[in-house]
């Protein structure tokens, strides 16, 4: 696990999954949640923080295991640096031989920290076939109370609603309050999303290149009783609002090409 200090920040990023765990500016709470009941074991992913979904989401039937694989991979760090003014980066890397389920493939994930956290997935072909994919960071952000916070930003946009069988529905809010289970895929979503944050006073704000799709989950009570590595009552301090290309907005990589999706998350007190 790399510990990184800057002037205006921390963070943690585990070499399994290329996971960051923990990012907090110094004058705030963590930005990032990790459940207090999370696994840190071969073979388990992480719970909290980014976990990085590749190359499927979900749980498809000809696919083993949940949310693909890269986040419960070991990846290699290749480089880590400082700027003059303390910003740190980090460059990851895992790569793929040809498999059924995923043709050859080389992926760098780059990480910097400064008063942001910048996560960027660099997907390169390694095939001569074409390479459909999904991709998703999955990050879990910490809120004060989850009842005093809303998501911002998706207004008019149409979305998949897993609790109702997938059901197309269109989200008719400009501000999502969270008030039981949420499990919405929201599709062709470019622009920034905020979560205000009224128990901590402050506004996150998510802000993505290659990013089409935006999925926004809580488990909420009964869920949150059913998840192993996840405290019942963690539901009301997090809330996931996740950046990438997933079901209709899936990726399709013509061979030896690249794909980027990159996030960058930052915030702001509330005045
Ligand atoms: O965030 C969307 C989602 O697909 C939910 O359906 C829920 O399963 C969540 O991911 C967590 O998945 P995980 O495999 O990490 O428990």
């Amino acid at each position: 696990m790399l510990e990184i200090t800057t002037p205006w920040s921390s963070a943690e990023i585990y070499l399994h999954g290329a996971q960051v765990t923990h990012f907090k500016k110094h004058d705030e709470p963590p930005l990032l949640f990790l459940s207090q009941c999370s696994c840190f074991a071969t073979g388990q992913p992480i719970r909290g923080g980014i976990p990085i979904i590749f190359p499927w989401f979900g749980k498809p039937a000809d696919r083993p295991g949940q949310h693909g694989f890269a986040r419960i991979t070991d990846w290699e760090l290749k480089e880590m640096a400082m700027a003059p003014d303390g910003a740190v980066s980090v460059r990851l890397r895992m790569e793929r031989v040809d498999s059924p389920e995923c043709p050859a493939c080389a992926l760098e994930y780059r990480v910097t920290v400064d008063a942001a956290l910048t996560v960027e997935l660099i997907v390169m072909s390694r095939s001569g076939r074409e390479f459909v994919f999904e991709n998703c960071l999955h990050t879990y952000f910490t809120v004060g109370d989850i009842g005093a916070a809303t998501v911002v930003g998706l207004k008019g946009v149409d979305y998949l609603d897993q609790l109702a069988g997938f059901a197309r529905k269109t989200e008719t809010r400009g501000s999502i309050r969270i008030s039981s289970e949420v499990d919405r895929i929201y599709f062709d979503t470019p622009h920034p999303v905020e979560i205000r944050d009224e128990s901590l006073r402050r506004a996150v704000r998510v802000e993505k290149e290659g990013s089409a799709s935006t999925v926004v989950w809580n488990p909420w009570i009964a869920k949150s009783k059913a998840i192993q590595d996840f405290g019942d009552e963690e539901y009301q301090q997090m809330v996931c609002v996740e950046s990438g290309n997933v079901a209709a907005n899936k990726i399709k990589l013509a061979p030896n090409q690249t794909s980027r999706l990159k996030v960058k998350l930052s915030s702001e007190r509330l005045t």
